[in-house]
């Protein structure tokens, strides 16, 4: 029996011992979560920053969710999908009409969400475009984070995604980020399948392409007969100020990726969805999982969703955004020689340490806006992402702007 008396170090010291080590946190131990807030074992009361990478949106332990869970796991979790269940259906059509697809394909992870939408491209690739057996390609973005399967690293430009992890998947075309000619280019290879883009980059540090290039991209993609696949299993649900950061462009992706904030962080929820011309491209037996479309997630993610809509979080979302990046940009990218930008949309946003800096500089000052009571997460290159449950109120997100001020200006 774990007992509740460990001392930090000591739960630390277990995690080091007996867990892999594909882990480096930040040295603070949660236990607690409500809203906005976290608790660390010693009580220590912190505003997450990182909302567990836009998993909660919703904010930590929301009532109408955890009510969903507990209501739904004391009737039937789970039955796989060699029965019917009384759940899935209204869940499916729940969907259908929330994001405006003929269907659903319900799964579990965010990186099967995506594998989901890779298979389901080149399948509609054979059956419906025509591309030779085996030869179909599809195009992805360099800096792209999808996940970490082996379909999915095998796009990936990161090192420590794929090294070591050879040999990969073929079949894939990788093109620069935010390079409409390069994509305009490369959809013309008539064995071209799909373009799987994240709207906004956020393993690469929130990095937000140039006004103009995921509508031309899409265009692109229309004028070639290729599928616009939009990743938002981070951007999505109302994190970036739309529901989908594509709303922000008016564009319908042919397949859309969801996870994370899809279950307001309960448990691992995800989904692809598409038309029917493409989604019945899969046939049964060809594809699917033990768990996915399972009943409790069906109540947990009705629940989640509902939330967005009643508690209005993309609004929320686009406006304490604005805030936020403002705040930033007058009183540390003008006044601290350490921050040179702030970039983001919604409430998805990130600060560039300055490049003179030493590469640790992000760590550091994370630790101690830990020790100042607000937790975030340093990402690849000395950028600090800043993403907040979107629940936080006006008077929360200044006092927190407070904290980040005072922690940078005072850094050294
Ligand atoms: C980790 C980053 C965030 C994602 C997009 C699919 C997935 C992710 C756009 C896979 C997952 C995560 C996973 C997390 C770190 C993380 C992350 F820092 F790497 F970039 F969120 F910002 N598509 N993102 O961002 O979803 O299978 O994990 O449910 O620890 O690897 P998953």
């Amino acid at each position: 029996m774990i007992e509740s008396t460990y001392a930090a170090e000591e739960l630390i010291a277990l995690e080091d011992r007996y867990g892999a080590h594909n882990y480096h946190p930040l040295p603070v131990v949660l236990s607690r979560g409500e809203g906005v807030f976290v608790w660390d074992v010693e009580g220590k009361k912190y505003y997450d920053f990182l909302s567990a990478y836009s998993a909660v949106n919703q904010g930590h332990c929301h009532p109408r969710i955890i009510g969903a869970l507990t209501d739904q796991a004391q009737k039937l979790t789970l039955t796989s999908r060699a029965f019917y269940n009384d759940m899935l259906g209204k869940y499916e059509k729940y969907m259908s009409e929330y994001f405006g697809y003929d269907k659903v394909l319900p799964i579990n992870t965010g990186v099967e969400a995506v594998e989901t939408a890779i298979k389901l491209c080149r399948k509609w690739a054979y059956e419906v475009k025509g591309v030779p057996t085996n030869q179909a390609k599809i195009i992805f973005a360099s800096g792209n984070f999808h996940g970490r399967t082996l379909g999915v690293i095998s796009a990936s430009t990161d090192p420590d995604s794929t090294t070591g992890f050879g040999p990969f998947v073929p079949g894939y075309h990788l093109i620069p980020y935010n390079d409409i000619e390069a994509l305009r280019e490369a959809v013309k290879d008539p064995s071209v399948a799909g373009f799987i883009v994240e709207p906004i980059q956020g393993e690469a540090g929130v990095f937000v392409p140039d006004e103009g290039y995921l509508n031309a991209a899409y265009d692109a993609c229309k004028a070639n007969n290729v599928l616009f696949i939009a990743d938002e299993v981070q951007t999505g649900i109302a994190r970036t100020g739309r529901l989908l950061c594509c709303d922000h462009f008016d564009i319908r992706p042919d397949i859309l990726i969801l996870g994370k904030a899809l279950s307001g962080g309960v448990f691992p929820v995800s989904a692809v969805m598409a038309n029917d011309e493409i989604m019945l491209t899969i046939k049964p037996g060809e594809h699917g999982s033990t768990f996915g479309g399972n009943p409790l997630a069906c109540a947990v993610a009705m629940a989640a969703l509902d939330v967005i809509k009643e508690e209005n979080l993309a609004e929320r979302a686009q406006y304490l955004g604005e805030i936020f990046r403002n705040r930033m940009q007058k009183n540390l990218v003008e006044k601290s020689d350490l921050v040179t930008l702030v970039r983001g949309k919604g409430l998805l946003n990130a600060i560039v340490i300055n490049d003179t800096q030493d590469s640790s500089t992000a760590w550091d000052i994370c630790l101690q806006l830990a020790e100042n009571g607000l937790i975030a997460k340093p990402t690849h290159g000395n950028i600090i992402r800043f993403a907040p449950p979107l629940v936080m109120t006006e008077e929360q997100l200044n006092e927190c702007c407070d904290i980040i001020e005072r922690t940078i200006l005072e850094y050294k």
